[in-house]
């Protein structure tokens, strides 16, 4: 990130894993198709993680790839606040923080685990321990949501859940066009919605990845999972879920942090 350069018109999805990344980044894409002269003819309609990157051999590494990308760039990130913390608070880096219910983050953390590139060879209960010992590949999901949480009321900082996502998606997508100042009618809100619908977004992706790609295609269908609230109630043994609500008593408490579901 010390080396990672803000340019005007950036936005960043920053999100603790499995908590509507994609689903955000879609919103954002999708918004800008609708808008280029709000943003400008030249768009970069790729989401890059801003700590991981596929290389190819003119452009080895995730910085000189998202340099080279036209603006206004979408970039997420799955790494802790600390990291852009100057970005954006010294910066002015727009970040839309996209925060989920904590057993529904590690309901589909688990199955992330279990996808065809990870493999993870336990149950839900083997892949809790790890969750127990701090162990998760993309860190703390806890401090990660309480840390975004407390930069909510930056200006430059939007805040989103994935339940008011669930439960009332136009007021979602009005809400972002209002702070990426992209002026939306009610009938583009409409489509945007429409399109960014998790059976819409799976077909799509399945269309675009070539047949001799199965094995991608078979991640696509098993990341576009059940895309709903509560499904942790199918995977939760009772000191699992004591354990996160404990979790949740140390890290969300304190700072009103509450998905009331
Ligand atoms: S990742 O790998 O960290 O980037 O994953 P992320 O995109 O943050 O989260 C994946 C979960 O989001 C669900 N999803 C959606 N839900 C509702 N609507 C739409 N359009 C949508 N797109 C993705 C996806 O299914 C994962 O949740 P689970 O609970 O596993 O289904």
């Amino acid at each position: 990130m010390k080396e990672w350069k803000v340019k005007p018109l950036d936005v960043m999805i920053a999100t603790p894993p499995k908590s509507g990344t994609t689903w955000m980044g879609e919103i954002v894409r999708q918004m800008r198709a609708y808008h280029p002269e709000a943003v400008g003819k030249d768009v970069s309609f790729i989401i890059p993680y801003v700590e991981m990157n596929i290389p190819t051999p003119d452009m080895p590494t995730a910085l000189e790839c998202q340099d080279k990308m036209l603006s206004p760039r979408i970039i997420k990130t799955h790494l802790p606040y600390e990291y852009t913390k100057e970005k954006v608070e010294q910066e002015g880096l727009k970040v839309i923080a996209v925060l989920r219910e904590p057993k529904d983050t590690l309901t589909s953390y688990y199955h992330h685990y279990c996808n065809n590139f990870f493999n993870f060879p336990g149950d839900f209960h083997d892949f809790f321990e790890l969750v127990r010992q701090d162990r998760l590949h993309g860190g703390n999901i806890f401090k990660m949501a309480r840390d975004w949480w407390q930069a909510r009321d930056l200006p430059n900082v939007l805040v989103v859940k994935y339940e008011e996502m669930k439960k009332d998606t136009a007021e979602v997508v009005r809400r972002v066009a209002e702070f990426l100042e992209i002026p939306l009618d009610s009938k583009t809100v409409e489509s945007i919605v429409d399109n960014c619908n998790i059976d819409k977004m799976r077909k799509t992706a399945l269309e675009v990845i070539p047949d001799d790609q199965q094995l991608n295609k078979v991640a696509a269908k098993q990341f576009f999972r059940k895309g709903v609230v509560g499904d942790w109630k199918n995977h939760f043994a009772k000191d699992e879920e004591d354990f996160v609500d404990e979790c949740v008593r140390e890290y969300f408490d304190p700072v009103g942090l509450h998905f009331n579901v």
